[in-house]
């Protein structure tokens, strides 16, 4: 019996739901993520590919010998925090029924399916953490020196996790073993909804970088302090948040989120101490996401001073805007003539790995365009329709392939 995309999905519908926020929550090396691993090792063993996880906690499943210059598909397992179904998974699932038809059409050269650790960033705070390792875009001792919300160190989660943390790190024998990297994703918008199409080619992915703003103010109790005593980071914060949002609304294209906000110690009789609050700033120019930056930060340091507060902006992570590889784009809208091209506002392991690969990508509708949300949602035919325009894609890239071997 041939596996449908609708029915690998089913078999991981149930793991990692969230009780509380809805949707799923799958933090990497978390139990919930940790099954999802096992599921695609059993899936792509299943399928006789050859498994294997590398360095940086990345799983390679091989149709063949691994090879130089192959062409490689996959996503990413992990989630945001009460997440949808869909966004990496659909990816993955994808990628295993596209190579059952790869099979089944008597394709050859060399492929593999790449899954990516923490590519949210929900754990660690940097996205694409995996393909950044990979493709040597961060250090490996600022990796492992992350902390997750409870104060574990990557290095410890990998080392708990199987992994060596002092092999992690750029990996240039994993590089090279990529020739063409395409991935297909849940589109995180109403695009192909509005055009009435199943299948898009990604052209660009929006610049994104993450800040955490720090304001420190005086702990305090909340009922002996009187208000004009009171230097209370948390009202400066709330300041900061509309001030983002009345900054981010005056720029065309400019999209400025507070998603997370922590106050230290966070008792609800307790003045807070401290409150951290992060910055997601996106927009086509990177310059300009530098400018909104710093009017951001000068405006939160004097929002900080008329509560007696103080604040600290620090960079996490940035990427710049992607235009995937021109010819690539070309070379896929030749394979799916139908397809519309189009950009996307979210990032991708498909973006980081652009400047090391030639790199592109596929998304499949989404009839409600909700993304990071339980309501984000893909319809069966749909997903079929997307393993197949993958499959496509793939038998088309493999011809390169065999030309070299
Ligand atoms: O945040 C993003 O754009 C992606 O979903 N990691
Ligand atoms: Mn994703
Ligand atoms: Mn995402």
């Amino acid at each position: 019996m041939t596996e449908t995309v609708s029915g690998l999905m089913a078999q991981i519908a149930d793991i990692g739901r969230d009780p509380v926020r809805g949707g799923y929550s799958r933090p990497v090396h978390s139990a919930a993520e940790t099954t999802l691993r096992e599921w695609f090792v059993g899936a792509a063993s299943s399928r006789g590919l050859e498994v294997e996880t590398d360095r940086n906690g990345i799983i390679w499943a091989w149709d063949g010998d691994p090879a130089d210059g192959a062409v490689v598909t996959g996503s990413h397992l992990d989630s945001v925090p009460g997440g949808g179904a869909f966004d990496g998974p659909l990816g993955v699932a994808s990628a295993l029924v596209a190579f059952d038809q790869l099979r089944d059409r008597g394709a050859t050269g060399a492929r593999a399916i790449a899954v990516f650790p923490e590519e949210e960033g929900s754990r660690f705070g940097i996205a694409c953490l995996g393909s950044r390792l990979l493709s040597g875009a961060i250090a490996p001792e600022k990796a492992l020196a992350l902390r997750d919300p409870d104060g574990l160190t990557l290095a410890e989660v990998a080392r708990a996790n199987g992994l060596d943390p002092t092999r992690f790190g750029r990996d240039p024998a994993a590089l090279r073993r990529i020739g063409t990297f395409l991935e297909l994703h849940v589109e995180q918008g109403r695009g192909l909804v509005d055009l009435n199409q199943p299948v898009a080619i990604g052209s660009s992915i929006l610049g994104h970088g993450r800040w955490r703003i720090s304001i420190a103010g005086e702990g305090n109790h909340a009922g002996t302090t009187l208000m004009a005593d009171r230097h209370d980071p948390m009202v400066a914060a709330a300041h900061v948040v509309c001030m983002v949002r009345s900054v981010a609304s005056g720029i065309p294209d400019a999209r400025a989120t507070v998603g997370r906000l922590v106050p230290v110690p966070g008792g609800t009789n307790v003045i807070a101490s401290r409150v951290d609050l992060w910055l997601d700033l996106r927009h086509p120019e990177d310059g300009l996401t530098r400018y909104l930056v710093d009017e951001i930060g000068t405006r939160a340091r004097e929002l900080a001073a008329e509560e007696g507060c103080t604040a600290l902006v620090s960079e996490e992570s940035f990427s710049p805007t992607v235009d995937f590889d021109p010819a690539l784009r070309d070379r896929l809208s030749a394979v799916l003539p139908e397809a519309p091209v189009l950009g996307t506002g979210a990032g991708h392991d498909a973006g980081v790995l652009k400047d090391h690969v030639a790199t592109g990508m596929l998304f499949v509708r989404n009839p409600t365009g909700v993304s990071h949300a339980p309501s984000e949602y893909v319809e069966d035919p749909d997903a079929e329709t997307g393993a197949a325009a993958l499959a496509d894609c793939l038998e088309d890239l493999l011809k390169d392939t065999d030309r070299k071997h």
